[in-house]
């Protein structure tokens, strides 16, 4: 859950008053260390001249990145304390994980927040897939709530002579051609400048300013700034004791040491100490990424509705053993109930995930996770054999048809609308297994389980054998296992958060 506004707020106390933490994203080659380098400079220029050709950030000539690794610098700037995330991005790899991983980086680098984001994107070239695919990336983990706290930079504006009115035709161009860009535009608020980053950025850093003041000295976090700073809180212990273990050797090695020795024992030290708290990082960026790629992809939101024996029930009121209408037996068009064994995931805090919001001719609606199995009913013989299943996302209107609820049992129904859901209108993430593995939800017969790579959903039906055998010998003593631990796994329970990374782990081999 963003952090602007409501009761999360952060505000940043008088003592900090001029933090200013600035996020760098946009694909590869759009100039994000170039601008990270000449916000940084810009107190260089006050400081003297060496500072001025200092470069905290290396320029890539090459056009391509192959780490995942975030880089951060600091400088005061103007009486701001300016720190820069300069992103290397890899979200232009189309590797999602990787994408999703560097987006951790940059988190657990910054656990406090961000004040202002910057979308970097070059005024010389068209408003690439690629730049698109970037932005999308960020806006799956941070969620639209991000983007009040965004800027777009529009970087090499000496290519078009930094002319403001060369500038404002060419976005003027480009918002009539590509209607992404205008959307992105509008939702940032309309906030977009041009720069050169070999020359002054004054205005973007005054224009940085006015937006921290707008959102009243807030930073954007969501629930991964939190879980990235939980990580590091559970990994600090081990950190200590192996940072413990390099100062007791050294104090060893030092006792017996020359001058010259002691040099180079202590410049060892240094760069030893600083590697282990680096691994770190990267292990809270891994458990921040895993959480992510679990997470809010795989679910219907709190207000989804079910069928009980006593009516419609919302999924944010679903108890573990209640009776929910799905399919009776693996095929067929016939409906039965069957019960609730365990939670794939439920977590009622959740307020960003992404959703899809399918209707039918019917006039059937339903919002769920893009990677979550809806049953396909695509011929007249489809209802004898075993159903394909597919992810939400793969759904295509007018062509793709669905099980909804009819009169005499299940019917054939065309999809007529696949579109993204504003994550603002759903809470909560619920994924109810039941016996049967299918269930009705909002009219809709969708898979319990979600798109995982070599398995299909009967597969995965069958892995959980044991566990549905376990649940009908001792239903209470399941519940315990059945039920995520509250605070702890993102809202999923310890051995489903173990299924999911072996199957994972399944589909990279
Ligand atoms: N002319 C000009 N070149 C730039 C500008 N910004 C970046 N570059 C060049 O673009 C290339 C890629 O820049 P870099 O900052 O490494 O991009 P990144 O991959 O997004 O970090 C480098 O050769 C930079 O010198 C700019 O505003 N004007
Ligand atoms: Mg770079």
């Amino acid at each position: 859950m963003s952090q602007v506004g409501g009761r999360n707020q952060e505000r940043i106390s008088a003592r900090e008053r001029r933090s200013l933490n600035v996020l760098l994203v946009g694909k590869t080659g759009s100039g994000k260390s170039s601008l990270g380098n000449a916000l940084l400079r810009a107190g260089g220029r006050q400081e003297g001249a060496a500072a001025a050709n200092f470069d905290a950030f290396g320029v890539n000539h090459s056009f391509c990145s192959s780490s995942v690794d975030c880089e951060v610098a600091e400088a005061s700037v103007e009486g701001r304390q300016l720190t820069v995330v300069d992103t290397p991005g890899t979200m232009d790899s189309n590797n999602r994980e990787r994408a999703l991983h560097e987006v951790a980086n940059a988190i657990v680098h910054c656990r406090e927040g961000f004040h202002v984001i910057l979308i970097i994107i070059r005024v010389d070239c068209r408003f690439t897939d690629e730049d698109r695919a970037a932005v999308e990336l960020v806006t799956r983990m941070f969620g639209e709530d991000f983007y009040k706290h965004c800027i777009v930079v529009f970087s090499h504006g000496d290519d078009i002579g930094n002319s403001e009115e060369a500038f404002a035709r060419l976005i003027h161009e480009a918002r009539n051609a590509t209607k992404f860009l205008n959307s992105l535009l509008n939702q940032c608020g309309n906030r977009f400048v041009l720069v050169d980053n070999h020359g002054s950025v004054e205005h973007l850093l005054s224009r940085m300013d006015s937006l921290v003041q707008q959102n009243r000295g807030a930073t954007f976090t969501n629930r991964y700034f939190a879980e990235a700073k939980e990580a590091l809180r559970q990994l600090r212990p081990a950190l200590q004791s192996e940072e413990q273990q390099r100062r007791e050797e050294f104090n060893r090695l030092v006792a017996n040491a020359g001058k010259d020795e002691l040099v180079r024992l202590r410049n060892e030290l240094e760069r030893d100490l600083q590697r282990i708290e680096e691994a770190a990082m990267k292990r809270a960026a891994t458990d921040v990424a895993n959480s992510a790629i679990l997470n809010g992809d795989t679910c219907f939101p709190g207000d989804a509705t079910v069928v009980t024996p006593d009516g419609p029930v919302q999924l944010r009121d679903l108890r573990l053993g209640q009776l929910v209408l799905g399919r009776k037996g693996s095929s067929g068009n016939r409906l039965a109930f069957s019960p609730v064994y365990a939670w794939g995931h439920r977590n009622p805090e959740v307020a960003d995930a992404t959703w899809l919001s399918i209707r039918t001719e019917s006039g059937a609606c339903l919002a769920l996770s893009p990677r979550h199995l809806l049953l396909l009913a695509e011929t007249a013989e489809s209802a004898a054999c075993a159903p394909r299943a597919a992810p939400a996302s793969q759904l295509r209107a007018g062509q793709s048809s669905l099980w909804t609820m009819g009169p005499g049992g299940l019917r054939r129904d065309l999809v007529v609308c696949v579109q993204q859901a504003s994550s603002r209108s759903h809470r909560g993430i619920y994924a109810p297994f039941t016996l049967s593995g299918s269930l009705l939800v909002d009219g809709v017969l969708a898979s319990c389980y979600v798109d995982c790579g070599p398995l299909t959903a009967p597969q995965m039906h069958a892995l959980l054998a044991p566990v549905r055998a376990a649940w009908r010998v001792w239903p209470a003593g399941m519940a315990a296992v059945g039920c995520p631990q509250p605070g702890s796994g993102g809202g999923m329970p310890c051995w489903v958060r173990l299924a999911a990374k072996l199957t994972r782990a399944l589909s990279e081999a």
